[in-house]
């Protein structure tokens, strides 16, 4: 496999409520590889690269002002079609239509304070990550199989 990397959000509602560890146990268990995280009170800067496409909708500003509400925990994933298995776990973007046992069908009863973000598509990732962490702030560790699965 071509080695699939994503960007993973827990956003400013998530943290206050303690979601953060739950997220990072979801996705580690799962198999998959963490290679890069930080906490940081997003800049609007980088919030309206971010969300660049939807500049023009009407809950952008919003959106901006929620994800400018607190602190956010942003991760990298990585591991075997990581992009579309993050999407599949985080649950549908409104949350009174995410499925049980999704982060958000779990978590979350708003589209505007569905807990988490993954990018949704391998260029978005490719693009997002880029955005939100300089390359020396991603760690290329080796996995020596410890988790069980097939390294
Ligand atoms: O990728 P995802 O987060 O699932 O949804 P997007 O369509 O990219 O929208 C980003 C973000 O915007 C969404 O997580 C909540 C918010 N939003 C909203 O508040 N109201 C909508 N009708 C659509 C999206
Ligand atoms: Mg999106």
């Amino acid at each position: 496999w071509t080695r699939e990397r994503t960007l993973v959000a827990v956003k400013p509602d998530g943290v206050q409520r303690r979601l953060v560890g739950d997220v990072i146990q979801r996705f580690e268990r799962r198999g998959f590889k963490l290679v890069g995280m930080k906490m940081l009170q997003v800049p609007e800067s980088l919030l309206a690269e971010h969300y660049h496409e939807l500049r023009r909708k009407p809950f952008y500003p919003a959106l901006i002002s929620y994800m400018s509400s607190g602190p956010v925990v942003a991760m990298v994933w990585e591991g075997p079609n990581v992009v579309c298995a993050s999407r599949a776990m985080i649950g549908h973007t409104n949350s009174a239509e995410a499925a049980p046992g999704t982060i958000r069908g779990d978590f979350s009863i708003h589209i505007s304070r569905n807990v988490i973000h993954a990018s949704d598509s391998v260029e978005g990732a490719q693009r997002e990550i880029q955005l939100w962490f300089q390359s020396s702030e991603l760690v290329d560790w080796a996995d020596e199989g410890h988790h069980g699965s097939a390294g």
